[in-house]
């Protein structure tokens, strides 16, 4: 089990976001593809949620076959989560009627909903799984919903939805990033706790929808109590963070 932390700064206005998410594997010893998928511990629209996936290396889940599906409901739609609608990365915003994976793999398997996608009222372009079990329908199955999801149509199923996330690679261990803007201004500290002789790197960016992470500065040696950079944001409007622990 490992959970990965994410700070995101957003600037002028100034809030910071911090997620959790915990990991469990679908092993390649179970029949699996060795990815790793989390619930959110928050419910939002469909983008903000695929844009928290990518901040912690993947996208939200696709889902490739009857196999996936089932690991996913025997993993996950179960316990509190059994009534919960989940995001995962299917949508048909770019051509209607079209649904798509967001990590661009071809629609091999479906499980929709009897009667979906309808695309209600035109504005259904986001795909939830097991909307319809909230209220008493089967397990898992899917819906084409508004980006913030469907207003209520009974118990469980009024968006915000939390989501599914699939990480291509194993997360990333417990490293919580802390942010502050520095009294001289026009720049942040960026804060965290370390281990004697591990190394670390922060890395930033300044769009979640393009480019990559950028290492901010070298790598960083623990010294076993908290360390913090500096970062000079030289106008610019808008910066995500992340730490990353390279070695144990
Ligand atoms: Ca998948
Ligand atoms: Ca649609
Ligand atoms: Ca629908």
């Amino acid at each position: 089990m490992n959970i990965f932390v994410s700070g995101t700064l957003w600037l002028p206005s100034f809030s910071m976001n911090a997620v959790a998410v915990e990991f469990t594997e679908w092993p390649v010893s179970a029949g699996g593809n060795g990815h790793y998928y989390g619930i959110t511990d928050s419910a939002t629209d469909w983008q903000t949620a695929e844009n928290l996936a990518i901040s912690l290396g993947g996208h939200l889940a696709s889902i490739n076959s009857a196999e996936e599906q089932a690991f996913i409901e025997t993993s996950f739609l179960v316990g509190e989560q059994a009534g919960r609608p989940l995001w995962v990365g299917l949508s048909d915003e770019a051509v209607e009627g079209t649904f798509e994976w967001v990590t661009g793999e071809p629609l091999t398997y479906t499980k929709w909903k009897s009667g979906e996608p309808n695309n209600t009222s035109g504005n259904e372009d986001y795909v939830a799984i097991n909307w319809e079990h909230g209220r008493g329908g089967p397990l898992g199955t899917w819906n084409d919903c508004p980006v913030e999801g469907t207003p209520s149509y009974g118990t469980g199923t009024a968006g915000p939805y939390f989501a599914l996330i699939e990480l291509p690679g194993s997360p990333m261990p417990i490293l919580k990033l802390t942010i502050r803007l520095s009294p001289e201004s026009d720049s942040v500290d960026l804060c965290w706790d370390t281990q004697t002789e591990v190394v670390y790197q922060l890395d930033y960016r300044t769009s979640l929808q393009s480019g990559s992470w950028e290492a901010l500065g070298g790598t960083v040696l623990g010294t076993g109590s908290e360390v913090c950079t500096n970062d000079p944001l030289a106008g610019q409007a808008q910066r995500f963070y992340r730490v990353r622990q390279l070695s144990e």
